[in-house]
């Protein structure tokens, strides 16, 4: 690791002489010591994330600005949205409500470190593709415009005029415009999102894989299908006065650290918190909230959990249907236990449901969830004796074959009770990046509605396409075979991020261009197509400046709440554009007999939201609502009991349980993050809620798992996922750790295991690969 502030004098670690062109398989900093795992016994969040983060700023040589930018992250008036997690800003929005991972986030873009011109010609693509992707991102923010030049393998300098006009060029040069795909990271600000799902359809493609994809495409579906609605119907104000909340497959102290502070709230509040993970995490034991400074002075921790089940990986249906059978038995002597007006009034479907929950028996439920009937009644009686219940979930739920079905079951079992539409009570799906739910709502979508289209047509005047579009695996793909042969990446690191990484990485290489648009250096600009550009971009802390004065961008939570954000630091570089004028300069040069006042929009973003305010359903009145204190939420019908769906009514699913009992030998292993990374940012090799150290290569076992196969702790393994083709995968040398996991579980590290998630197992439900559950066995090296 290193504490230097110069990115010329960073050493890299590793430098072979004639590296292949491989992804690294180390993907973080040199481990600062050997490996070490032993378990945490302190609250989360507290003193360890302050530790943690005095560490960080100083190794980003950012004492002084980090804590200042912190201070005009996430206001109620001005600042600009934390670029971390989608979790919603405080309700009270009065105090600061911050988390060690955003202060990480954002200090991360606000490195003084810098990677320009003379780095790219002292380094060729050839010798950086041999750097771990830590030793990548660890040279700084990127400070102009760099074209591939393949004679000598060499980034240089080319000026923006010249940047666009290559990608003009090329789009304008192919046959059909779906051999383009445009993907979003979703980070991207609404008015950016916009202006580039209008420049995608204005040129002729839906293809607009994103993120989400890959994130929560089940519960978008799932939600669809059961609510006419994509999204989540509570928010922060129902957290704040619910009975009962479920909590499943999110690993909250990590990835939405402020989701703490509720929890914390709920259960001085007496309310049950009822956690279902595999893995016992961190936020289901006990924090200290940082901003509660009494607390913190007296190093005093709330509990966070009321209740801990932990299903086998892909169990949570089953443990679903088995409390929703709990409730009907019930209801034959307990009138209460249903809410029978309820079903009656709004739902569609509750028979066929009920018949298949009963006729479910309880020996299957228990071997599919891998927990005990007593366990499951428990988390029944507590589901029964709420009168308000919110169930949340994030990837632990989404990242699977049946993942659509599993959100169904959840949204099954609140209609039982009637938890839909009042106070305290719904479906809470935690986002990922911190808009990727603006990103969808502003167009991101490859299958997008006809509404949506025809409203786009009237107002833009374009004639957008009909036919769906490619998501991410459909691009990944198409690319491989040659349909695709265009790729822009607004943000995110999809060389790195995506699924079975040999695979993409000849994907991506198979294209005749792929432009990048990023903050920093990262495995994606070095994985590329015959030309290849980077774009650099002002982050979100960062001053806008346009024709009109200084620009601010708008974001949407996880709660549906869109609010502006402003950036408040001097440009990392005067060369850096910001991400709508980018879309601009590239739609300009793509169509150059374009209709849309590309450039108008660019001068004042006021302007492109009278447009979206005229296309968009619940952006009325846009301009003005979003300078309101804390913004506007979004109307969500469905929270008012009307639902978009073919009946009118809510409709509840009768899927089967899908057996998820791993086969003789084999174990499901689930990729997942550690606490000190962003997806593919990693901040250190330590996972210090899991008390790991040092290490990333690593697999949680259950120690009977361990000792059927002959292993001891930090032994050596092979781990080999077989795909549903039948083709087989492998890490080598990974190391064996025992952890609190059921039997027949094992779990390790995204991005580095991406390589054992084959491209062709993604879920036939939703398109999502499944990297929750990679079919493995693991031998002794
Ligand atoms: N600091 C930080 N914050 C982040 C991110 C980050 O990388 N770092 N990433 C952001 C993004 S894009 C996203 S999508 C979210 C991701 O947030 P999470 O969903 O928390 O992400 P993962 O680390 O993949 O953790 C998944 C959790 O699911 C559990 N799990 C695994 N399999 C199962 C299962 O079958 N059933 C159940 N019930 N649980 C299971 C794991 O034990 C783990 O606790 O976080 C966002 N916030
Ligand atoms: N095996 C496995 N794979 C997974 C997952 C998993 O759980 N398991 N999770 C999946 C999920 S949920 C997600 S969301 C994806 C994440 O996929 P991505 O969103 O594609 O990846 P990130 O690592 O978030 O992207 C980081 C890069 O974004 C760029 N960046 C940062 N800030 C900005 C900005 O303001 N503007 C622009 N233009 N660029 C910026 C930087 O250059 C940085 O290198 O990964 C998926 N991959
Ligand atoms: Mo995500």
């Amino acid at each position: 690791m290193t504490t230097s502030d110069d990115a010329a004098t960073t050493p890299p670690r590793k430098q072979p002489q004639e590296p292949p062109r491989e992804p690294r398989e180390d993907v973080g900093p040199s481990p600062a010591g050997p490996p070490h795992v032993a378990p945490y016994h302190h609250p989360a969040a507290g003193w360890g994330a302050a530790k943690s983060v005095t560490r960080f700023l100083a190794r980003e040589g950012a004492y002084l600005d980090g804590p200042r930018a912190v201070m005009r992250m996430n206001h109620e008036n001005g600042g600009f949205d934390c670029p971390g997690c989608a979790w919603p800003d405080d309700t009270k929005g009065l105090h600061l409500d911050i988390c060690e991972n955003g202060i990480k986030h954002v200090t991360w873009e606000m490195t003084r470190k810098r990677v320009g011109r003379e780095f790219f010609a002292a380094h060729s693509v050839t010798e950086l593709s041999g750097w771990s992707d830590f030793a990548l991102e660890d040279q700084g923010r990127l400070t102009e415009p760099m074209v591939y030049d393949p004679d000598t393998d060499h980034y240089v300098p080319i000026g923006w005029k010249d940047a666009f006009a290559l990608v003009g060029r090329t789009l304008r040069g192919l046959d059909d415009p779906n051999r383009a795909a445009f993907y979003t990271s979703g980070r991207l600000g609404n008015e950016a999102t916009f202006l580039y799902q209008l420049l995608a359809r204005e040129l002729g493609t839906n293809n607009l894989p994103d993120c989400s994809n890959m994130c929560h495409e089940a519960s978008g579906r799932a939600l669809q299908a059961s609510l006419g609605t994509g999204k989540g119907t509570v928010d922060l104000k129902d957290w704040e006065v619910t009975d009962a909340l479920f909590i499943l497959g999110v690993n909250a102290a990590s990835n939405a650290p402020r989701m703490l502070t509720s929890l914390a709230e709920a259960y001085k509040r007496g309310a049950q918190v009822v956690h279902i993970n595999p893995l016992v995490e961190a936020a289901a034991t006990r924090t200290i909230i940082p901003h509660d400074f009494t607390d913190m002075a007296l190093n005093r921790a709330t509990r966070t959990s009321t209740l801990n089940l932990q299903p086998r990986i892909g169990g949570d249906m089953a443990l679903l249907r088995g409390m929703a059978k709990a409730i009907l038995e019930q209801s034959a002597a307990d009138d209460r236990a249903l809410d029978r007006l309820f079903i009656d009034r709004h739902t569609t479907g509750f028979e066929a449901y009920r018949d298949i929950c009963l006729a479910t028996p309880w020996e299957e439920i228990e071997r599919q969830s891998g927990l005990e009937r007593a366990d499951i009644l428990g988390a029944a009686r507590v589901y029964r004796e709420a009168d308000r219940s919110i169930f949340s979930w994030c990837l632990g739920v989404t990242q699977h074959e049946h993942g659509v079905d599993t959100v169904r079951e959840i949204v099954n079992l609140l209609l039982l009770r009637g938890n839909l539409g009042r106070e305290g009570a719904g479906p809470s799906p935690v986002r990922g990046h911190s808009n990727v739910q603006g990103n969808r709502t502003c167009g991101i979508d490859h299958r997008p509605a006809a509404g949506f289209l025809d409203r786009l047509a009237e107002v833009c005047g374009i004639e957008p396409p009909r036919e769906h579009g490619l998501d991410t695996v459909g691009t990944i793909e198409a690319m491989r075979r040659g349909d695709v042969t265009v790729f822009v990446g607004m943000g995110g690191n999809f060389a790195l991020a995506a699924p079975d990484t040999p695979y993409t990485r000849q994907a991506l290489e198979s294209c005749e261009l792929t432009v990048q648009v990023s903050t920093k250096l990262n495995r994606s600009h070095l994985v590329h197509g015959r030309a290849a550009l980077i774009l650099p971009c002002l982050g979100r802390t960062e001053k806008d400046h346009q024709r009109a004065g200084v620009q601010s961008t708008s974001v949407e939570d996880s709660m549906s709440m869109v609010h502006l954000s402003v950036g408040m630091k001097r440009p990392a570089s005067p060369h850096l554009l910001s991400e709508p004028a980018i879309v601009a300069g590239m739609a300009r040069a793509a169509l150059p007999d374009s209709a849309t006042p590309w450039e108008w929009y660019i001068e004042d973003y006021d302007r492109i939201r009278d447009t979206m305010a005229r296309v968009l359903d619940g952006f009325e009145d846009f301009n003005r609502r979003v300078r309101l204190p804390l913004g506007f939420r979004i109307k969500q019908p469905a929270r008012e009991l009307v639902f978009d769906t073919p009946s009118g009514r809510a409709e509840f699913s009768a899927a089967p349980l899908p057996d998820v009992v791993p086969g003789a030998g084999t174990l499901a292993l689930g990729t997942m993050r550690s606490h000190d990374q962003w997806n593919t940012t990693i901040y250190s090799d330590d996972d210090r809620y899991r008390g790991v150290k040092n290490l990333r290569t690593l697999v949680f076992m259950n120690r009977d798992d361990m000792r059927e196969r002959g292993l001891a702790e930090f032994d050596r393994v092979d781990v080999t996922s077989t795909a549903r083709d039948g083709s087989t995968r492998s890490v080598h040398g990974y190391l064996a750790v025992p952890y609190d996991i059921p039997r027949g579980c094992a779990a390790g590290y995204m991005p580095e295991l991406n390589v054992l998630c084959a491209i062709g197992d993604y879920s036939t439900q939703s398109d999502q690969p499944i990297m929750k559950h990679l079919k493995v066995t693991i031998e002794k090296s």
